[in-house]
């Protein structure tokens, strides 16, 4: 058995005293390395020297975003500059950047963690992988290549975009692993009908390794009939590491976490307490090994739970949900929380719609008004026009069942709404000071 393998199905106690050494030591790396963390334990009069169990931690602060942002560019390093071998940046929408940086040994970890990818795919050396997530500051494109060499994969570095091209590398060097969102996955597959191909028949895809964004149960199993494979979820974010904190196995049914590597809380993000596991909250995560870019209780502001017991692969890393959104994605309608995945599992039972959508937010008179632009699913007359008005008005009528708020609907031709190479835009806030 092959270390990583090893450390997959190590009895979880022992991956708990993993955890608990590496987090005294991050922790006490933070305070003494990193001024933040200095003035922020202080602050809290947290003692960095004080934790002898892994409950012990919650006594730390979080960290936010902001936090990172504030620091920006060298603040929350670790190391000297020397030691820094890459850096890869999120802007968010702010446009304000956090910094990840990695050291040799962090390099190496995210390999192991995306390598873990293949193996869920029950995949090694034989496998094909085609990288398109985009390769630059965005963590997808370098994680998952780095993934494929750890496993031992034919690499193909591709980046996003040009997907003729995509399409035409992915016939001939018959890849058999494909990594990019799964909305550009989905671009692909249909480019290539468009095309006159069977992507179904004329690729040799095995799995799809898809994350960055969320995509719903609907949206994966068209995928996977689409390109006649298996879609396994990758999590993952600059902040901590890029994609592999959590990846999905053939169970399809949660995703691992890298639990040798971080350390998970589920927390209520109005009141911060630790949540039990099985229930949703917002998912905050501590390095444990980390040399560059340590970071203690990091609030990711996405929201899953861990799905309590034990897999059915015999993996023994705990798991988390298929995220549910972002704490931030949450839209304020007129007084009422509403979550676009909200509003996709409305779309799912309606069978005239396809998974393809954008939620547009404006005032009108002061007042939020919401418009669901949704794409008519292929095969279904467009031009049937009293039957599409009839159809808008049933919709708008579930939603406002579902949601408790009335939204708009305007169902659209197949194939209008722009396709992304990277991560789809769902939600496109207009109100004053969301521009
Ligand atoms: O998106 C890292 C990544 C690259 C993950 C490739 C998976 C594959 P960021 O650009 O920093 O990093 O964005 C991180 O994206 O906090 C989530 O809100 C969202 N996200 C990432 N993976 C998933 C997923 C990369 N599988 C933010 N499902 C995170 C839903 C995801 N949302």
């Amino acid at each position: 058995m092959s270390k990583t393998q090893e450390i997959l199905t190590l009895p979880h106690d022992q991956i708990e005293d993993i955890q608990l050494e590496g987090i005294k030591k991050t922790v006490v790396a933070c305070y003494e390395n990193i001024p933040f963390y200095k003035e922020s334990f202080d602050a809290a009069g947290f003692d960095p020297f004080s934790i002898e169990s892994l409950d012990d931690l919650a006594n730390a602060p979080f960290t936010t975003k902001q936090d990172l942002r504030d620091n920006y560019p060298y603040g929350m390093l670790a190391v000297p500059k020397n030691e820094v071998r890459e850096i890869h940046m999120s802007s968010g929408t702010t446009g304000i950047a956090t910094v990840g940086a990695y050291t040799d040994h962090d390099l190496e970890i995210w390999g192991d963690c995306f390598a873990r990818g293949v193996l869920y795919a029950n995949g090694g050396d034989d496998d094909i992988m085609h990288v398109c997530y985009g390769y630059g500051l965005f963590t997808g494109g370098l994680g998952a290549h780095y993934g494929g060499v750890a496993a031992g994969c034919m690499t193909i570095p591709m980046s996003a975009g040009n997907t003729e091209r995509q399409i035409r590398v992915l016939r001939e060097m018959g890849s058999t692993i494909l990594c990019c969102t799964p909305s550009y996955a989905m671009h692909i597959a249909d480019t290539a009908i468009s095309m006159g191909l069977d992507p179904a028949k004329d690729f040799h895809l095995r799995a799809g390794i898809h994350g960055a964004e969320a995509f719903s149960d609907n949206f994966r199993a068209d995928l996977e009939k689409k390109l006649n494979y298996k879609v396994l979820d990758v999590y993952g974010l600059t902040e901590t590491m890029g994609p592999g904190v959590a990846i999905e196995c053939w169970e399809q049914n949660g995703l691992h976490l890298a639990e040798d590597h971080f350390f998970a809380e589920i927390i209520d993000p109005d009141t911060g307490k630790v949540l039990p596991d099985g229930e949703w909250g917002e998912l905050v995560l501590t390095t444990i090994d980390r040399e560059a870019s340590p970071v203690v209780r990091y609030r990711t502001r996405d929201i899953t739970r861990i799905i309590p017991g034990e897999c059915a692969c015999g993996r023994t890393h705990r798991r988390i949900d298929r995220l549910h959104g972002r704490t931030d994605d949450m839209l304020i309608i007129r007084g009422v929380n509403v979550f676009p995945s909200q509003i996709e599992d409305v779309m799912k039972t309606v069978p005239e719609l396809s998974s393809w959508y954008q939620v547009e937010v404006t005032t009108v008179n002061h007042l939020d008004r919401v418009t669901l632009k949704v794409e008519l699913e292929q095969g279904f007359d467009f031009d049937a026009i009293a039957a599409i008005e009839r159809l808008q008005k049933s919709v708008e009528a579930k939603m406002k069942t579902a949601l408790s708020v009335g939204i708009k609907v305007k169902i659209v031709e197949p194939k209008s709404i722009p396709r992304s190479e990277g991560k789809a835009k769902r939600v496109i806030d207009l109100r004053t000071g969301n521009e």
